[in-house]
């Protein structure tokens, strides 16, 4: 008892807010959504597929599905349908709970759907419809490039009993349209190598990309670092282009005189490859590759309709090429003694590039000047020459060549060979001196064993060759 006392002193307030509440804010008292945001119920709306290429035909099926199902006596909308799309009556659907058959309902004409179903669903209780949503299936054909709004606009799905009815001001959804119009024409460049040393070549492909078959054009190519052009050696055309015509200076022409069909390129097909040449004089940096149709000429469509050429992203590359040798390391030996030849093994040459890289030189890739017998003594300057991509750059070290050491004809010890000692060795002779085993040796000029007149020559030959 005490309990249910209780309990209706509670019942007692909460019914006095609620009489409050509606006394205060009339609008809550209404027992039906008004507004048109669905009183609460959100629409999902969802196209497939929402991007289409400009100028395709196909199709778009929308679906709009309720947060909740409604039960509902009917429903009218607006069916949005953009310029040059298409419905007709059965391409729009109400969904329903409790019918597995989708229902038609739609006035192609006027883009409206209607429908009371309460005579088909009886008027009470579970009888009445449970609608869960819509599809819509639209027919595109060529379409035009632009967001496409699809779907439903003004929808009233009319709630059993009642004179009113849940409210969507929109129930679409965006389709984007985006793909170049078809009479445009994308050419773009690729080059084969990133880059190209002094010397060597690069090979440039075309392709065209376009939703149109390419008949006839004029085409001129060119690689510029802004300043400098480089000189193109050679144009090889795709084996399908009929008429082709390589015009020199980078120009290549194909399916001349208008004639229509002349080439019929398919989209994406290499146009063309063409290779740009360097040379020592040609100056570094980077190169970007354009492709330009001629004023006055054009590129023509099967159709013959002139087509609208823009251009993707030009290929670059850079031109580098040998700024300095250096020796980077100096070779094992660096002392000589005259009439021996230089010996380059420990040496190591790097060579360096514009471009910032760079690489040891192979020893059979330069040359070293003296080579042969040093014949110089002091200090001589040794030159290394390497040449690549057609430009030579040196470098230079210092090695030490001295004399080489008497070994014969030195009688009297004093470190060179003079007229003295060609008088010891007479004095021997004749016995007028004695010799220590040192100069008996130094005195055997010709290595005979023995000392006596058979040296004196080639002992005077020796000192006049000083
Ligand atoms: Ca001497
Ligand atoms: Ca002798």
């Amino acid at each position: 008892m005490i309990m249910a006392r209780k309990l209706s002193k509670t019942l007692a307030l909460v019914l006095c807010a609620v009489l409050c509440l509606g006394l205060c804010i009339p609008a809550l008292a209404a027992d039906y959504p008004s507004d048109t945001n669905g009183g609460g119920i959100t629409a999902t709306v969802t196209a497939t597929p929402d991007s289409l290429a400009a100028g395709a035909d196909g199709s778009v099926t929308v679906t709009v599905v309720f947060s909740e199902a409604i039960q509902c006596s009917g429903f009218n909308a607006n069916v949005s349908v953009p310029s040059g799309w298409s419905t007709t009556a059965n391409d729009v659907k109400v969904n329903l709970s409790n019918d597995a058959a989708q229902r038609a309902g739609y006035n192609a004409t006027q883009n409206t759907i209607a429908k009371a179903l309460s005579n088909e669903y009886g008027t009470s209780g579970d009888e009445y419809a449970l609608v869960t949503g819509f599809s819509i299936t639209y027919t595109v054909t060529g379409a035009a490039a632009g967001e496409q709004t699809v779907g439903l606009t003004n929808l009233e799905v009319k709630k059993v009993g009642l004179d009113a009815a849940y409210k969507w001001a929109a129930a679409t959804a965006a389709v984007t349209v985006s793909a170049p119009p078809s009479n445009a024409v994308t050419l773009e460049t690729v080059a084969s190598a990133a880059k190209v040393k002094q010397g060597e070549s690069v090979d440039v492909t075309l392709t065209l990309k376009t939703a149109d078959i390419l008949a006839a054009g004029t085409l001129q190519f060119a690689a510029s670092d802004g300043t400098n052009s480089l000189t193109i050696s050679g144009i090889a055309l795709n084996t399908g282009i009929a008429g082709a015509v390589n015009e020199g200076n980078g120009k290549i022409s194909f399916g001349k005189s208008g004639s229509t069909g002349a080439a019929n390129l398919p989209a994406d097909t290499l146009i063309a490859t063409v290779t740009f040449a360097t040379d020592s004089a040609t100056p570094t940096g980077t190169y970007t590759v354009s492709v330009d149709v001629p004023a006055g000429q054009g590129l023509y469509s099967a159709a013959n309709t002139l087509l609208a050429p823009s251009f993707g992203t030009a290929a670059q590359f850079e031109v580098y090429g040998l700024t300095s040798i250096d020796v980077t390391t100096q070779p094992d030996t660096t002392v000589y003694v005259v009439g021996e030849s230089f010996d380059p093994a420990g040496m190591v040459v790097t060579a360096t590039y514009s471009d910032g890289s760079s690489e040891v030189v192979p020893a059979a890739s330069y040359t070293v000047d003296p080579s042969g017998e040093l014949t110089t003594t002091g200090t001589v300057t040794v030159t290394v020459t390497y040449t690549d991509g057609g430009v030579t750059k040196t470098a230079t070290f210092t090695i030490t060549v001295n004399d080489a050491p008497i070994t014969k004809g030195d009688v009297d010890g004093d470190g060179s060979l003079t007229m003295q000692d060609a008088q010891e060795l007479f004095n021997y002779l004749v016995g007028k001196a004695t010799f220590t085993d040192e100069q008996l040796s130094q005195a055997d000029v010709n290595s005979d064993g023995s000392v006596d007149s058979a040296d004196i020559v080639p002992l005077l030959n020796l000192i006049s060759q000083i």
